[in-house]
């Protein structure tokens, strides 16, 4: 089966370079079947280094993100042009690993519709496990997975992989970082078959982070409110 990674880009000139070529050489290296798509809405010169990067290979694709651009509609924009069978968002500072998107492709090739990852279980790699953003992100996905009985303890990582007639039968439509949520909430609402691993995840080296945690509570909040009683 085909996988696209889908890589949204918000001003990360440092991480343009080094992630498309990781991706790339990682998943030529393993003989993957891939297409890498690179969404971006920046300002700092990194929609150029994508353009030099796509310039050098067939199956990447840079496009730019949605109006007005925000993180949720660069995923949508990524799922409408990606032509693979599994999609995978995969973050562009280089967060998740390309050991679990094997992983996540063999499950998948093996029947699953959705793969998640989770930091906070067993066997995860996490090196911040104790900083507040994460203390509160543990604490907020506790309670998600009570509120949709989901077998899985990190709902709004970013980190997962679907069918892709999942994204065709959900359609996502959230415009923020809420947008990874809705998907995986949705799709458990809907019984499709998932399961989810511990998997990797790095620190950010270079720039900084766009996600404010503050700001996304209430989103995240209303959106779980919104799925479970509609
Ligand atoms: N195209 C696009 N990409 C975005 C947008 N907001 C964030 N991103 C990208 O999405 C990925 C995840 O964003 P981060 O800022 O790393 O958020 P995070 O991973 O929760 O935060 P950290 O833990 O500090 O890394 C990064 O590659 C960003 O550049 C956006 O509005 N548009
Ligand atoms: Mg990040």
């Amino acid at each position: 089966m085909k996988t696209s990674l889908i890589i949204p880009f918000k001003n990360e000139a440092k991480y343009a370079e080094i992630t498309m070529n990781t991706a790339y050489s990682y998943l030529s290296k393993h003989k993957i079947d891939f297409e890498l798509i690179a969404v971006d809405d920046s300002t700092d010169g990194t929609w150029e280094l994508l353009q030099a990067f796509v310039n050098l290979h067939p199956n990447v694709i840079a496009v730019k993100g949605g109006e007005p651009p925000g993180y949720g509609k660069a995923l949508q924009k990524g799922f409408q042009v990606a032509t693979g069978d599994i999609l995978i968002p995969f973050n562009g500072d280089l967060s998740d690993s390309l050991d679990d998107v094997i992983a996540y492709i063999h499950l998948i090739e093996n029947g699953y519709d959705m793969v998640f990852g989770s930091r906070f279980m067993a066997g995860a790699k996490v090196a911040n496990a104790l900083t507040a953003k994460s203390l509160i992100s543990q604490l907020g996905n506790a309670f998600f997975q009570i509120l949709f009985s989901a077998h899985c303890n990190d709902i709004t990582n970013s980190f997962k992989a679907y069918r892709r007639n999942v994204l065709q039968d959900i359609k996502p439509t959230a415009n923020g970082y809420n947008i990874n949520m809705e998907i995986a909430l949705t799709g458990i609402l809907k019984k499709y078959k998932y399961t989810t691993i511990p998997i990797a995840w790095t620190e950010r080296k270079y720039g900084r982070s766009k996600m404010s945690m503050l700001k996304n509570i209430p989103t995240y909040l209303f959106t779980a409110f919104k799925l479970r009683l509609f």
